[in-house]
């Protein structure tokens, strides 16, 4: 198989430009055998990083395309072109017919592993916020910690190790939420409102709202962003005792959904609490009063913990948000904090904290080195 390797790096879908890198020992003459340069200086006798405006035809010529080129290095070669989807499917074609192999854009773009890491977990960012705090990692915030331990593992330094070891521990929970969303699961009895409150704390229809227990069967998940995070909600079958099998199956659902999440909004109907008394909370847990549009506020005295929320009228939800927010992700980040974000680098991280304490320090920074360059 050969070794050069094409991949268009920007984005899919269109924009003003898009470009295609193609690298490896065949890149020159590839790409030579579709772009006519309209100036006198060939692409062989251009200097590394000289911009040639040009001409790119398929064999047999169809349609030209005029593309910028840029010899990046001696075998790596981007071709600037019109940023519609055809141009660049176009290029990737024509550079395929050389036994160019077409790839990801991060495997042309790679420094080492971490870099690569960062490069991809960027492109999928969801929120503004959490594209800052990558983009601080991109800008060296992990590599400079990460040298830092180093340089504390090679001299057996254990406090020193333990003081740069554990922000990225702290920071770890906060990691994983920059890939994947945090998980809020509304749990509760049938009918209290949980379908409701989903509706409302997302903004729009999401789940089926019916005045009958029993309604949501299945786990109905919906994504929102709350401080700058991406949350996902997920709406859950009442919890009750019941024969009917589908139902029961939801139950279960539901009590799965309940032991995995990040935080539990347990919900209750505020016009049923003489039925049930109030449960005690467990970390992790929002006890949800919800309905609360329903009594008499004169004649409710509620502990504090305690969210009052109507689903109908908006009552408490924006509170409820702010409560959410500040639970799971608390006050924002000073800039450049590291921090680790891949399964990798947490698994790589538990290597470290059991090598330390080992006083393994050399299996310490093979891991460190692992970490960094894969
Ligand atoms: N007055 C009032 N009614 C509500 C409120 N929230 C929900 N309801 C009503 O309560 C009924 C049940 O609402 P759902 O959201 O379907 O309740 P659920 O907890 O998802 O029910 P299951 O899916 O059966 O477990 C519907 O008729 C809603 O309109 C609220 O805050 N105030
Ligand atoms: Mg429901």
């Amino acid at each position: 198989m050969s070794s050069t390797r094409a991949a268009l790096l920007t984005p899919p879908g269109r924009s003003a430009v898009a470009t295609v890198r193609v690298q490896g020992p065949l890149a020159l003459q590839a790409v030579r055998a579709h772009f006519q340069p309209s100036g006198k200086l060939s692409l062989m006798h251009a200097d590394t990083r000289r911009v040639l405006f040009g001409l790119w035809s398929e064999s047999p010529p169809d349609v030209f395309e005029e593309v910028v080129v840029c010899r990046v290095e001696t075998d790596c070669i981007d071709v600037h072109c019109h940023g519609g989807a055809a141009a660049s499917a176009r290029i990737l074609r024509s550079l395929k017919s050389h036994a160019v192999v077409e790839t990801e854009w991060s495997e042309l773009t790679a420094v080492d592993q971490l870099t690569t890491e960062i490069h991809q977990a960027l492109s999928e960012a969801r929120t503004e916020t959490v594209a800052a705090i990558l983009l601080d990692q991109q800008r060296g915030a992990l590599h400079r910690a990460l040298s830092h331990l180093r340089r504390a593992l090679e001299i057996s330094d254990p406090d020193q190790c333990h003081q740069l070891l554990d922000p990225l521990l702290e920071y770890r929970k906060l990691g994983r939420r920059l890939t994947d969303p945090w998980q809020v699961a509304l749990v509760g009895a049938p009918n209290v409102g949980k379908s409701s409150l989903i509706n409302r704390l997302v903004g729009y229809q999401r789940a089926i709202v019916y005045d009958q227990p029993g309604t949501t069967r299945d786990v109905v998940t919906a994504e929102t962003v709350i401080r700058g995070w991406p949350v996902q909600f997920a709406d859950t079958a009442g919890i009750r005792e019941t024969d009917e099998p589908i139902e029961a199956a939801g139950v279960e659902r539901a009590v799965e959904q309940a032991k995995s999440c990040d935080l539990k909004l347990i919900v209750m109907d505020a016009e049923n609490l003489d039925e049930q008394p109030l449960p005690d909370l467990e970390n992790h847990q929002i006890l949800v009063l919800n309905k609360i549009d329903k009594v008499d506020p004169q004649q409710l005295t509620l502990p504090p913990h305690v969210m009052p929320t109507s689903a109908i009228d908006g009552t408490g939800i924006e509170r409820l948000i702010d409560q959410i927010g500040g639970r799971l992700v608390g006050d924002p980040l000073p800039a450049g904090t590291p921090m680790p974000f891949h399964h990798r680098h947490f698994q790589i991280l538990d290597g470290i904290v059991q090598a330390v304490a080992d006083e393994d320090f050399s299996k310490a920074m093979k891991q460190v080195d692992e970490w960094l360059f894969g």
